[in-house]
């Protein structure tokens, strides 16, 4: 079992992402952030573990096979597109995430690469905006955290 964190330690944005990933399966992600507005807000895995310049500097969408933005289940997505986490009335999303395309080994780990929460909801690759088939138009990066190996 390979496990990592993610701690998202924005101002007011906070929380912890959990993932866990047995052999070659799929990579389960769990935790809870705090502090959004109620509603539902992108969640994806960025390229870049660099926060050098807050969450603008991790890079674009986690996306090792070069296909365009779209939904988890979408054959024609980013590897880094988990879809949408959703806060409730108190602001807080927890979430449990079972995905096959973000491995924590081998050439497409996405250890040391970026979660990022945004202001808005993803629309999945389908709004019909210019931003729809790249970042799903999901607004500002409210937060984010680096992908590192927990023991
Ligand atoms: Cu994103
Ligand atoms: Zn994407």
């Amino acid at each position: 079992m390979v496990k990592a964190v993610a701690v998202i330690a924005g101002e007011i944005v906070k929380g912890q992402v959990f993932f866990t990933q047995e052999g070659d399966g799929p990579t389960t992600v769990t935790g809870s952030v705090s502090g959004l507005k109620p509603g539902l807000h992108g969640f994806h895995v960025h390229a870049l573990g660099d926060t050098t310049n807050g969450c603008m500097s991790t890079g674009p969408h986690f996306n090792p096979a070069g296909k365009e933005h779209g939904a988890p289940n979408d054959e024609n997505r980013h590897a880094g597109d988990l879809g949408n986490v959703t806060a409730t009335e108190d602001g807080t999303a927890s979430f449990s995430i079972v995905d096959s395309q973000i491995p924590l080994t081998g050439p497409n780990s996405i250890i040391g690469r970026a979660v990022v929460v945004h202001a808005d909801p993803d629309d999945l690759g389908k709004g019909g905006h210019e931003l729809s088939k790249s970042t799903g138009n999901a607004g500002g990066r409210v937060a984010c955290g680096i992908i590192g190996l927990q023991a």
